[in-house]
């Protein structure tokens, strides 16, 4: 079975690309496997060192959406790419809007070495 850390990395890690045009997460969402069974409706991929992204797991914790008290929100804003599902697209023919912005990011950290492993949102 997939681990957690590679599952983090295939869902929200693109850290030497960068969107050059609207079809990025069109193509993204398809190659890292996110439109198997559905189309997953929203997704962030992060450009950024993976480094930079794990170091988020040493910052304070703070709450995460789903109460648990494992979350990390980053010191520095960071490049990221939303990718939402679009309106009227239909499984299997998923279609997303692309989105570009700099926030800072908020991942919830688990493990031994006490890494990513859930993208719980953007500020
Ligand atoms: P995403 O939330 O990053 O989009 P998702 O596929 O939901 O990815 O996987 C997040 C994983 O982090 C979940 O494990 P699973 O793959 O075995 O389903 C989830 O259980 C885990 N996780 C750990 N801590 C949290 C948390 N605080 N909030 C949400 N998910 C968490």
């Amino acid at each position: 079975k997939e681990s957690w850390v590679m599952k983090f990395q295939r869902q929200h890690m693109d850290p030497d690309g960068y969107p050059s045009n609207s079809n990025y997460c069109n193509q993204m969402m398809r190659h890292q496997n996110m439109t198997e069974r559905q189309c997953k409706p929203v997704n962030t991929f992060m450009h950024e060192p993976l480094v930079d992204v794990q170091a988020i797991c040493l910052q304070g914790n703070i709450t995460c959406k789903n109460g648990q008290p494992n979350c990390h929100k980053s010191s520095s804003s960071m490049k990221i790419t939303v990718c939402r599902v679009a309106s009227g697209s239909k499984y299997p023919n998923c279609a997303y809007r692309t989105s570009q912005k700099e926030r800072h990011i908020i991942v919830a950290c688990e493990g031994n070495p006490y890494v990513p492993v859930h993208f719980d949102a953007s500020v």
